[in-house]
């Protein structure tokens, strides 16, 4: 019998239209169909990052999910629940109403045209790295080894 290996995975929350409180919220809940839940953060308004001007702020959190999926398997599960929240994909980095990413799986360090990890923007990004200080802040970047604590001081401090 495969024995059942249990994986840590850390994923991003982000909404900037509709009911962004609702949507992050009905995302944790639909997780959970994935694994167990671990520490979940608290909801941050944020400043949008890139994409055209005049967006709405947004609505981020992080959470740590314990699950059995192999990377895009678990990939695939949240791209299925942003569309099943009615997600419709327009222009890179444009308002969304759910986006969930996948932003560290244990230790792995990959680069395929699917998917990177961990995700390559995430350690220079405050969105990301606020709500991310709460649920794994000695998380350290599998590469340069930097936590996601260290990297949030960085970046607030520049
Ligand atoms: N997501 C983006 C682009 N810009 N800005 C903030 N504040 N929060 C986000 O989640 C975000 C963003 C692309 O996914
Ligand atoms: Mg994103
Ligand atoms: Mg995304």
């Amino acid at each position: 019998m495969k024995p059942e290996i249990w994986h840590t995975a850390l994923i991003a929350l982000g909404a900037n239209l509709g009911e962004p409180q609702r949507a992050l919220a009905w995302a944790i809940g639909e997780l959970t169909a994935f694994g167990t839940l671990g520490a979940i953060s608290q909801f941050h308004l944020t400043a949008p990052v890139g994409g055209p001007p005049g967006q709405p702020d947004y609505l981020n959190a992080a959470l740590s999910l314990s699950t059995l999926l192999p990377p895009e398997a678990l990939l695939d599960a949240l791209l299925e629940i942003e569309r099943r929240y009615g997600r419709v994909r327009r222009e890179r980095w444009g308002a969304r109403v759910l986006d969930l990413d996948l932003i560290a799986y244990d230790a792995l360090v990959q680069d395929t045209p699917r998917l990177t990890l961990p995700h390559p923007r995430a350690w220079e990004r405050y969105f990301v790295l606020l709500p991310l200080s709460e649920v794994a802040p000695d998380y350290a970047h599998p590469q340069t080894r930097e936590t996601v604590a260290q990297a949030l001081a960085r970046v607030v401090g520049k």
